[in-house]
């Protein structure tokens, strides 16, 4: 199959992050993409196409302007402020604050589009966010022009990305900008599997309300890990999206026999719903020695993932998520895509 990534993906070079308590070393480093590109190579999956520029259009069919124009504006702001570094939310419109004014400095406008405190952003992550999402974009394209597979090493990650805010190390959403891309180019019917750890809040919150876009998640327990807020399985969509969202929050400590029920669950709806295009949240932080999760997957388990999802039959595109055991990501990736083709 064809990847598709470009180095300018690798411009976001976060280097602390509030973590437990404290600065800490990012986990949402360029390397992640170089050990996956690496692995590409070396076992010969298929070429790896640089992405081309689809411009602003394909976002705002997600994302909203003003969010877009804040992420455009953002490294202007942040050097007027007189800063270099990264920057890190600090206060957010919440109950009893006004949440219908926009402030003009750049810390009140981090709050307000932003939902963690979490995401450390750069001067150039929004040309790396960019340039992921075209990333994406490009490996849509593949699709709708019938490839029957594709992968997207996007870096930075996107599923936690919401229409108008940046959180969970994303900033645009890959897999929701790729879904409704491929809606837009003739797909009627697409359905987003999640298999990354963390529940995908931005990707359900974006089409909570659709009815032809049905989005599928398993993940670890919100009530345990983050995102905390969303992901529960009493979450089933709204308006013609009711039934179109499925939840499978799971223990922290879920090996391969519990992970694969819901995953068997998850590929029986996809199939009900009579989907003709399959977009893949690939994190790969269900691993056993992932540095921030608690599930228990092994490195063959993952080859057990994509012929899973194989068995489905459907035109699939795969968008790298998380995943930061950093040595086993090119490995366990690979293992996905190389079990898809069987
Ligand atoms: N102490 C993705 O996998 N915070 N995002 C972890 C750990 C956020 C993960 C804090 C995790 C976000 C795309
Ligand atoms: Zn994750």
């Amino acid at each position: 199959m064809k990847s598709v990534f470009s180095e300018r993906q690798l411009l976001h070079t976060p280097s602390k992050e509030l973590s437990d308590g404290e600065m800490r070393a990012a986990v949402e480093l360029p390397a992640r993409a170089e050990y996956v590109r690496d692995r590409i190579l070396e076992v010969g999956l298929g070429d790896i196409i640089e992405p081309s520029a689809f411009g602003r259009a394909p976002l705002e069919r997600v994302h909203t302007k003003d969010y877009l124009d804040f992420m455009e504006g953002f490294r202007a702001l942040h050097e007027a402020a007189g800063r270099t570094g990264e920057a890190f939310p600090f206060i957010w419109p919440t109950h009893g604050l006004r949440s219908d004014v926009t402030p003009r400095h750049v810390d009140g406008l981090l709050g307000r589009y932003s939902f963690d405190a979490g995401t450390p952003i750069g001067p150039m992550s929004w040309e790396a966010a960019k340039i992921s999402a075209d990333t994406a974009l490009t490996a849509a394209k593949m699709i709708a022009q019938g490839a029957p597979v594709a992968f997207a090493l996007c870096r930075p990650p996107g599923h936690h990305a919401m229409t108008d805010r940046f959180g969970g190390y994303c900033f645009l959403n890959n897999a929701a900008i790729a879904a409704q891309y491929l809606r837009d180019e003739g797909a009627e019917r697409v359905t987003i599997l999640d298999v990354d750890y963390h529940h995908g809040n931005g990707t359900q919150q974006i089409f909570y309300e659709r009815g032809d876009v049905q989005f599928l998640s398993l993940h670890a327990d919100p009530a345990d890990e983050f995102p905390y807020f969303l992901g529960y399985a009493d979450e089933v969509g709204e308006g013609e999206g009711e039934g179109c969202n499925f939840n499978w929050p799971m223990p922290l400590g879920t090996d391969w026999s519990g992970w694969s029920a819901s995953l068997d669950e998850a590929c029986a709806r996809a199939a009900s719903f009579g989907t003709d295009t399959l977009v893949v949240s690939l994190g790969l932080d269900p691993f056993e020695n992932d540095p921030i999760s608690k599930f228990k997957l092994v490195s063959d388990d993952f080859i057990r993932v994509g012929e899973r999802i194989a068995k489905l039959g459907l035109p699939t595109l795969f968008v790298m998520e998380g995943g930061y055991a950093i040595d086993a990501l090119g490995v366990n990736c690979v293992n996905v895509l190389s079990g898809f083709e069987g």
